[in-house]
C-alpha cells in the first residue's frame, strides 16, 4: 500500500481558529488512493462477513461499533499522520478512542420512514453537564471511502457553528418530520478526504438514495478518565500495533493493569508511561501553551 508520507505536525493557527469557530474542518487527500483501496476492501469484507449472516439491517446498511476490533486492517487510521495531531492538538495525550464505528449503506430503492437523527454525541453527556456551552470532552475523525462529493448520496450533514450550542429545536417525537436546522450543510468529500468534527456539533447522516454505496470510518476520541465503549482488539491484532494505537484502542499493558495505580495512570499521573506523551515530547511537539499538551 502507498501511503503518502507526512511527519506530523500540530495543527495550524487557521485550522485552530476555523475548528472553534465552526466545530468542524474537512481535511482534503489524507488518503492516497491505494489506502482508500486498502481500507474500502477491508470495510467491504466485514460488510460480506455480516451479509452472509444475515446480520444487516434492514435497509442492508452496516454499522458496526469498535471499528479496529471489527476490521483489525483499519489500525493505521486510528493515529493516522496527516490528520492524528488534529486530535492531540485539540484534547492533548492522555487521550484514547472511546467510540468508533464501520459504516456501509448501500442505495436505497424504497423511501424510508422518517426519522429526525440530528443530535450531539455524547449521549447524556448533554444532559447531565450543567454549562451553557457544555464542554468539548471528545472530538471524532470521520475517513471517507466513498464518494460523497455531491449531496444526496448519504452525505454527513452538520450545522456550522452549532458546537457552542446546547439545544437546536426538534420535534416532540422523532418520526414526525421537520424541517433541517437553520444553516445546515451537507458536507461533500472525495475517498480519502476526512472531517474533523466536534463532539458538540449538530450533525446528521442523511439517508442515501444514489447510486453509490457510502462507506466511511469514524474515531471518537476522549480523554482516558472518560470510559471507552469500545470493544479492545483481539491480543493476535494488539500485537501488531504500535505504542499509541495500543494506548489508543485501550490496550496498554503493566501499570495500567493494576488495581490502584491502574486508575492514577488513565487520570494522566504517570506521562512517562504514555506512548503518545512520550512521542509528542520526543518529537518536540508538547506545546505548553495548551493545557491539555502540559505534563
Ligand atoms: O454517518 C454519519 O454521517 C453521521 C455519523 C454520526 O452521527 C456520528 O458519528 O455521531
Amino acid at each position: 500500500m502507498t501511503i503518502t508520507p507526512v511527519t506530523p505536525q500540530a495543527m495550524t493557527a487557521e485550522q485552530r481558529e476555523q475548528f472553534e469557530r465552526d466545530g468542524y474542518l474537512i481535511v482534503r487527500n489524507v488518503l492516497s488512493p491505494d489506502e482508500v483501496a486498502h481500507y474500502a476492501a477491508a470495510v467491504d469484507r466485514v460488510y460480506a462477513e455480516h451479509e452472509a449472516v444475515g446480520k444487516l439491517g434492514a435497509d442492508a446498511s452496516l454499522h458496526k461499533l469498535s471499528a479496529v476490533a471489527s476490521c483489525p486492517e483499519l489500525n493505521g487510521l486510528v493515529d493516522h499522520p496527516a490528520v492524528f495531531p488534529l486530535v492531540w492538538s485539540m484534547i492533548g495525550w492522555n487521550v484514547h478512542v472511546y467510540h468508533s464505528h464501520l459504516d456501509v449503506h448501500p442505495p436505497i430503492k424504497q423511501t424510508k420512514p422518517y426519522r429526525f437523527e440530528w443530535h450531539q454525541d455524547g449521549g447524556r453527556q448533554n444532559g447531565e453537564l450543567e454549562t451553557d456551552p457544555r464542554p468539548r470532552l471528545s472530538v471524532k475523525l470521520a475517513f471517507w471511502l466513498s464518494d460523497v462529493s455531491e449531496p444526496g448520496r448519504g452525505n454527513f450533514k452538520v450545522v456550522p457553528g452549532s458546537h457552542k450550542m446546547n439545544r437546536i429545536d426538534g420535534p416532540p417525537s422523532r418520526d414526525i418530520e421537520w424541517p433541517d436546522p437553520a444553516g445546515a450543510i451537507e458536507v461533500c468529500v472525495h475517498p480519502g478526504d476526512a472531517v474533523f468534527f466536534d463532539r458538540r456539533i449538530w450533525h446528521a447522516r442523511s439517508n442515501n438514495y444514489s447510486e453509490i454505496t457510502r462507506k466511511a470510518v469514524f474515531f471518537g476520541y476522549t480523554f482516558r478518565w472518560i470510559a471507552t465503549r469500545d470493544e479492545r482488539p483481539a491480543p493476535e491484532h494488539v500485537a501488531r500495533l504500535n505504542p499509541v494505537q495500543r494506548q489508543l484502542v485501550g490496550a496498554l499493558e503493566g501499570r495500567i493493569d493494576d488495581p490502584v495505580d491502574g486508575g492514577d495512570h488513565a487520570w494522566g499521573y504517570f506521562p512517562d508511561e504514555v506512548p503518545l506523551y512520550t512521542d509528542l515530547k520526543e518529537r518536540g511537539l508538547l506545546d505548553s501553551s495548551f493545557p491539555w499538551l502540559r505534563r
